[in-house]
């Protein structure tokens, strides 16, 4: 009989990269459904997408599918979900380094580990058994998009190498042996308001700012005397040569 697959993600270009991964590996006997976050109002509708609420479609959930896979799903699954269903999360850091919110724009500053896991879930965030997991470098003139970047393709890498086997379940998993650190998006927040007086080294603050610098994404600024929010972001270009990506 077919494995019955829910997806739940939150991010457009990941489940358009995912469903290649799958159309790519002509994965006999696994039935996928797609879904987002029935909160999420900015991803793009379409008729083969379903909202999902994990809480309140919990039992639909466990009656009527094998997996469940978080790819990138803004949700926090609750306990009686992961004790029911084998879900696993597709999680865009190095576990257990910076878990939570946005993990490469905290590696930048804290220097720990940056990269991809793969790992079945349990009750905690971003947290439970390791089923692969791979890091990324990260380069002195990196910015958090750039990083971000490289991380995506790492993930859409290692999709491409274990989906089989993550819907087999045929893999040997390994638990981290400490519980690493939790940023939540208050603890981002907090970091993207600059406050003028601060003192420390250039090196920081240049790490704070490309920590900061996505694309066109306002995230960190200072307030002016009128207390209106100035944005702040940084450019970062490598003198020349062989760079990298
Ligand atoms: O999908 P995602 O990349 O991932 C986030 C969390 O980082 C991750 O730990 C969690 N497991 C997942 C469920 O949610 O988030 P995103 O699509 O909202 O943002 C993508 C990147 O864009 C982000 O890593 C940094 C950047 N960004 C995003 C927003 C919304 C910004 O720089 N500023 C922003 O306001």
């Amino acid at each position: 009989m077919s494995k019955r697959i829910l997806v739940i993600t939150d991010n457009q270009d990941l489940l358009v990269r995912f469903k290649n991964v799958v159309a790519c590996l002509k994965i006999d006997g696994a039935l996928f459904d797609y879904s987002y976050s029935a909160k999420n109002k900015e991803m793009q509708k379409t008729d083969d997408l379903l909202p999902v609420d994990v809480k309140k479609d919990l039992g639909t959930i466990v009656s009527n599918y094998d997996l469940a896979i978080s790819l990138h799903c803004k949700q926090i699954f609750p306990a009686e979900l992961v004790s029911k269903v084998r879900c696993v999360n597709i999680h865009p850091g190095y576990n257990p380094y910076n878990r939570g919110w946005f993990p490469h724009v905290f590696s930048i500053i804290n220097k720990k580990p940056l990269g991809v896991t793969i790992h079945e879930m349990d009750e905690q965030l971003d947290h439970g058994p390791i089923i692969v997991q791979e890091q990324v470098p990260l380069y002195t003139w990196d910015t958090s998009k750039t990083a971000y970047e490289r991380i995506l393709e790492k993930e859409i890498e290692l999709l491409e190498k274990y989906l089989v086997r993550i819907i087999e379940a045929d893999y040997r998993i390994e638990r981290t042996s400490m519980e690493g650190n939790v940023n939540t998006k208050k603890d981002y927040e907090s970091l993207c308001k600059l406050n003028p007086e601060e003192v420390g080294t250039f090196g920081s603050f240049i790490d704070r700012l490309r920590a900061l610098t996505h694309g066109g994404y306002r995230n960190c600024y200072f307030e002016d005397r009128q207390g209106r929010r100035i944005y702040v972001s940084i450019h970062l270009e490598p003198e020349s040569g062989d760079i990298e990506t």
